[in-house]
């Protein structure tokens, strides 16, 4: 098997990776990934205990058991550049051997789960609620810098939605479906959906404060989107990403979002953090029954 240079797999001199600063057994078999660093405390704060707490950068870690289940919680920043960074670690931290800088002859899974914030693009998903995507679509360009791996029904739906929004200038869409074997806990209480995600808050999601944007039918165009019984439900910065690498990397992959903006109604939410609390209650409470 052959050694991974120094200038590609980089440690650090306690042995922890570059970016995240976590060596190998302070990772969980589940990660939840956040946005906020701020947000991996509101996690931690309903563990049983804490046994790692790192940050270098904005990249916060809390490890620690929950109902006798060990969970890491990690911040990731914003956008996919980031997720490049955080998924490549953690799939380094399990499946490489950091010692030899060889691939380890056994696989080791983890089950990655966004736990963000997102904007609605469907008049019926109101501010407060929540959205667990089936699938990750990508105008972020990440997944292009990898060999693409679909399934049949990823590639026609790719298809008819390059069709649908004919957008000027993007380079191409990329789309992943979540894990299915995780996605099944989180039916009650959630609506499911197609999560967009964008290089970007303002422009990439039409946003318009001073600037024109290119494609000013952005979202109507991705609202009235349909392939089946699948619609967009939402935006966001992160999703396609995790789903993307994650799948590529062989790990479960899902994204939660509390819906901080209604793009239609036009409304945000009156208590953003009221609603990604009760988000996290939630997960935690399906993590403790059914991980
Ligand atoms: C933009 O405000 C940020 O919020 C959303 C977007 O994906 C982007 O990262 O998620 P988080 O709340 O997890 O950061
Ligand atoms: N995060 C986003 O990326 N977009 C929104 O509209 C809200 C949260």
């Amino acid at each position: 098997m052959s050694r991974i240079a120094e200038s590609e797999l980089i440690i650090n001199n306690r042995g922890a990776i570059y970016h995240l600063d976590l060596r190998p057994e302070e990772l969980a078999d589940t990660v939840v990934t956040v946005g906020d660093p701020d947000r991996v405390q509101e996690f931690s704060k309903y563990f049983d205990n804490i046994d790692v707490k790192r940050q270098h950068r904005e990249f916060v870690t809390h490890t620690g058991t929950i109902g006798g289940k060990r969970l890491t919680v990690l911040s990731s920043g914003i956008g996919p550049d980031n997720i490049d960074i955080v998924l490549n670690e953690l799939d380094a931290l399990v499946n490489i051997n950091f010692e030899t800088r060889e691939i380890n002859p056994v696989f080791r899974s983890l089950n990655i789960i966004r736990v963000g914030t997102s904007g609605a693009l469907q008049a019926d998903i109101p501010v407060d609620s929540f959205v667990a995507s089936t699938h990750g679509l990508g105008l972020d360009n990440l997944l292009n810098f990898y060999r693409p791996e679909e399934t049949d029904e990823e590639t026609q739906l790719l298809q008819s939605f390059v069709t649908h929004v004919q957008m000027q200038g993007l380079s191409a869409p990329y789309i992943t479906g979540a894990a299915p074997s995780l996605l099944k806990h989180f039916v009650e209480g959630f609506h499911q959906g197609i999560t967009v995600t964008c290089p970007g808050f303002y422009g990439p999601q039409g946003r318009v404060l001073r600037l024109g944007v290119r494609n000013p039918q952005l979202i109507d165009r991705l609202t009235d989107f349909r392939f089946g019984q699948h619609r967009i439900t939402n935006f966001e910065m992160e999703t396609s990403a995790i789903f993307g690498l994650g799948r590529l990397l062989g790990h479960n992959c899902l994204a939660l979002n509390a819906i901080v903006a209604n793009r239609i109604v036009k409304e945000f939410s009156k208590d953003n953090k009221a609603a990604v609390e009760q988000l996290i209650i939630r997960f935690l409470e399906i993590f403790k029954n059914h991980f």
